[in-house]
């Protein structure tokens, strides 16, 4: 599993207070923590108006690489944000995200094809976020082509099959689930990612819900979750299901992080 650490995001009320008072502490802080938790990729979203995310996006990429050697995932919707901050950061990294609306993937494939960063690649385009499974497919299936039809690779691309929220979709987790299964089938070195706390929107106790969905997304073939590393409930949970997938050979991942204090403990 790749772990995509999901705090520095200033749209969690905290963090936006943080950036509003340039707090390099609390920033450094997040990024150690997550880094500490095993995290493989930092996301930093700076979660402001577009007029000054660029700024946001700089004064955070710079806290963040200074304190941990974690590779960075810059997230923005927005791919002249992505373009001017990727030549800003030292070790090659992730972007959040192309999808196939408004010329995204035009935009940025060129720009990425020679180098080795990965990109996260949303099932959405102009027609908004899918529910149907077969949309959802096809979707990632076309960005898929387009991206080989620049050159690059399939294990570059992690698709986000958008998992919808059940307080509306009923469906949400049966779609998501549906999607995922395809696309690994059809694309088997594609990676499959997702965000876990979309699906519990609007819902009491939604991190049961969220650990329900990690774990049975991990059933169904995900590879890669944006998630909360220094929440150790949900890490269990995730050591755990490597555990009874096989994807844990002598249980070692699982016992280190028990011996380590990872998981098992509220120490971090
Ligand atoms: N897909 C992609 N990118 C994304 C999302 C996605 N980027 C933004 C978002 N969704 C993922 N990021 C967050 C960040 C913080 C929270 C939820 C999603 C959040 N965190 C709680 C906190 O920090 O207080 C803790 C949650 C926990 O403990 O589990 O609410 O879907 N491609």
């Amino acid at each position: 599993m790749i772990i995509i650490g999901e705090k520095i995001n200033g749209s969690i009320p905290s963090t936006a207070k943080a950036i509003a008072e340039r707090d390099e502490a609390f920033i450094r802080n997040l990024a150690r923590r997550q880094a500490d938790c095993g995290a493989d990729f930092l996301d930093v979203n700076a979660g402001t108006t577009p007029d000054i995310e660029r700024e946001t996006l700089r004064w955070l990429i710079g806290i963040v690489q200074d304190e941990a050697d974690t590779p960075i995932c810059i997230d923005s919707s927005s791919p002249e944000t992505i373009l001017d901050i990727i030549p800003l950061v030292k070790k090659t990294g992730m972007i959040n995200s192309v999808s196939d609306e408004g010329g995204k993937c035009e935009r940025l494939f060129p720009q990425l094809a020679k180098s080795d960063w990965k990109i996260i690649a949303l099932t959405c385009d102009d027609g908004g976020i899918p529910t149907d499974p077969d949309v959802k497919y096809k979707i990632a299936a076309t960005i898929i082509q387009k991206a080989e039809a620049n050159g690059i690779k399939r294990d570059r691309l992690f698709v986000d099959a958008l998992v919808n929220t059940i307080g509306t979709t009923p469906m949400a987790h049966i779609s998501f689930s549906a999607a995922i299964r395809r696309i690994k089938e059809t694309y088997p070195d594609v990676h499959i990612t997702s965000g876990l706390s979309n699906i519990s929107f609007g819902m009491p106790l939604r991190k049961a819900i969220n650990m329900s969905f990690l774990v049975l997304a991990m059933e169904s073939g995900m590879d890669s979750a944006i998630m909360d590393p220094t929440n150790s409930d949900m890490l269990a949970m995730l050591y755990a299901t490597r555990v009874l997938l096989t994807d844990d050979e002598d249980c070692a991942d699982y016992l280190c992080a028990y011996r380590e204090g990872l998981i098992g403990s509220k120490k971090v």
